[in-house]
């Protein structure tokens, strides 16, 4: 599976995986990276090769490509913190090895710090040269290339490998003799001095076309090791001698192979030749096919794991699911059908809802189906109504409640205001609740689902903020003086919220005997006998409270007014 931008390892133990990778390997491949992308990008990578899966093993923090990626020349002109900001990028995008370019490690006591600093972020290992600060790069020609004494540059080695902590961390020394000029026998002689001083392995750089020199210097180096009676790890970089393969390194001996500079070289080239591209073209249409799509760009980075993060953790358009199967004595056909100004209620609610982007409406319909035959609604049976109430009605949708839903009463008009604070109230289950209806409650002739909350309704008609708030009783008995609010008929569950009633329900169904709450039997239950039981069995169930937005087709008169109203 590719690493996700935010799979991470622990300093301690990415910092422990070179040794292992060096005694499991014939030999470590390690390649530049210069920022986070390019991490990302060297750490996915995989091609298949006969019957293997090859793999980088880890990174080579360059200081050309380090220097090059922020527009400055490899003369150890980038300080420290800079660095460090490049080494954190490529750490947050990786889970394999880092090796970093020291240059010369700078003077010795500031060494100290840059090796418990490295040490600390979980790097692996560190390579300096015996250069004189500050450096040039080696790979130009007629530059200088000052070589320290071998003794001042051990010394350095050893006061690194005096401060470091765990045992696990690496300091190699890198010989620059070939480059300089001071020829094999020097390098030889260097070698022998650095890992008497400690050093963890010897780096040999040479900037011929041709390998021999490094080959010369491995044959002689496996004679120092015999000489020495222990052999530490030999690193090459063959950016010259580029035709040597790594099976050829092997076979001479050498341990750690860095492709140390291409990624950064491989995006110069690309960046050129494309800037060029929409210069003489006027437009960018003839530049597309050297780019990346976006797309590729935001999978790397992570962008799309972003995305269907917040999908899952977000509320989002939810499914909605009506239960509409119950029959009124008042009405001949069923109420969510009742025409409001030649509308249906049903009608309404579907294009309320999908102002709010939400498309996936389940109406579950019984008492008079043939008459619910529009259109932006499935529609999910219970045919027998008349035995089984709404409870029932809903749980016939209960595969489409996977993932969260949200409720709504069939007679019922609401605004889309009501959706969308909804969708961004917090809780797992939400009801929404109105108390306008102490205002005016000597008119009401209706037997409203009351509602008592923890804490008491504010006395201010106006507050700037929702308050959270949540419900300990809800019935249609609870009397009127002593509620604090009238459900409206819109609930929302969320996934877990779902879990809760499914499981809630399921068990009810299979072992509830007589009366269920305010209901004679289970299977007469309301929505509000399960609210109640779910309250009851501790789980807690949210509140938003509304002063208006909706409207209840309760009976014949309400016809009249919803259509005043609308
Ligand atoms: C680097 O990559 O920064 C190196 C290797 O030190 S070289 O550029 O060949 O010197
Ligand atoms: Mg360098």
């Amino acid at each position: 599976m590719e690493l996700k931008k935010t799979s991470g390892i622990l300093p301690y133990l990415r910092r422990g995986l070179l040794k292992e990778l060096l005694q499991k390997k014939k030999i470590v491949k390690i390649i530049e990276a210069h920022n986070g992308l390019s991490a990302i990008i060297a750490n996915n990578i995989k091609e298949s090769y006969q019957d293997e899966i090859l793999e980088f093993d880890g990174f080579w923090v360059s200081s050309f490509t380090d220097s090059a990626a922020k527009g400055y020349p490899d003369i150890e002109v980038i300080g420290l913190e800079s660095r460090y900001e490049t080494i954190r990028q490529i750490l947050n995008s990786s889970n394999k090895p880092l090796i970093i370019d020291g240059d010369t490690g700078g003077e010795a006591a500031n060494f100290e710090y840059f090796i418990r600093a490295l040490e600390d972020m979980g790097v692996s290992m560190v390579i300096i040269e015996d250069k004189k600060f500050p450096k040039r790069n080696s790979l130009e020609s007629g530059t200088i290339q000052d070589q320290e004494e071998p003794e001042v540059f051990a010394t350095k080695i050893k006061r690194g490998k005096d401060i470091q902590i765990s045992d696990n961390f690496m300091i190699v020394a890198r010989i620059e003799s070939l480059i300089s000029g001071s020829g094999l026998k020097d390098a030889i002689y260097r070698a022998k001095k650095y890992l008497m001083a400690g050093a963890d392995g010897i780096m040999i750089h040479s900037k011929q076309r041709d390998p021999k020199e490094i080959l010369d210097f491995a044959r002689e180096y496996d004679k120092l090791s015999r000489d020495l009676g222990f052999r530490k790890p030999l690193v090459c970089v063959p950016t010259t001698y580029n035709t040597i393969t790594e099976d050829e390194l092997v076979d001479h001996g050498f341990n750690i192979v860095i492709y140390a500079n291409h990624l950064l070289r491989a995006a110069h080239k690309a960046m050129k030749e494309t800037a060029s591209i929409i210069l003489k073209n006027k437009r960018t249409f003839e530049a597309e096919s050297m780019c990346s799509p976006v797309k590729a760009v935001f999978k790397d980075v992570g962008f799309l794991d972003v995305k269907e993060k917040d999908l899952k953790y977000i509320k989002g358009p939810t499914k909605v699911i009506i239960p509409a199967a119950g029959s009124d004595q008042d009405f001949i056909i069923p109420k969510g059908m009742t025409p409001l100004n030649g509308k249906p209620v049903l009608q309404r609610q579907i294009e309320t809802l999908n102002n709010c982007k939400i498309k996936d409406i389940i109406v579950i319909r019984g008492y008079g189906k043939e008459e619910f035959s529009m259109g932006g609604a499935r529609y999910i049976d219970n045919d027998e109504y008349e035995k089984f109430y709404i409870l029932y009605s809903l749980f016939k949708a209960e595969e489409e409640m996977e993932g969260g839903f949200i409720f709504i009463y069939s007679d019922i008009l609401f605004n889309d205001q009501i959706i969308k604070n909804l969708l961004s109230t917090k809780g797992d289950i939400i009801l929404v609740l109105d108390n306008s209806y102490t205002y005016h409650k000597h008119k009401i002739d209706k037997n409203l689902e009351l509602v008592l909350t923890k804490n008491k309704p504010s006395e201010q008609t106006r507050d700037l903020y929702q308050l959270e708030n949540e419900i300990i009783r809800i019935g249609r008995s609870i009397n009127m003086d002593m509620a604090d609010y009238e459900f409206t008929g819109i609930a929302y569950f969320s996934e877990y919220g779902v879990e809760i009633i499914r499981k809630i329900y399921n068990e009810c169904k299979l072992s509830h005997k007589g009366k269920f709450h305010e209901a004679n039997s289970f299977e007469n239950a309301s929505f509000i006998d399960l609210i109640q039981e779910v309250i009851d069995r501790g789980f807690r169930v949210d509140i938003l409270e509304v002063h208006k937005g909706w409207f209840e087709i309760h009976n014949k008169k309400d016809i009249e007014i919803a259509e005043r109203l609308i």
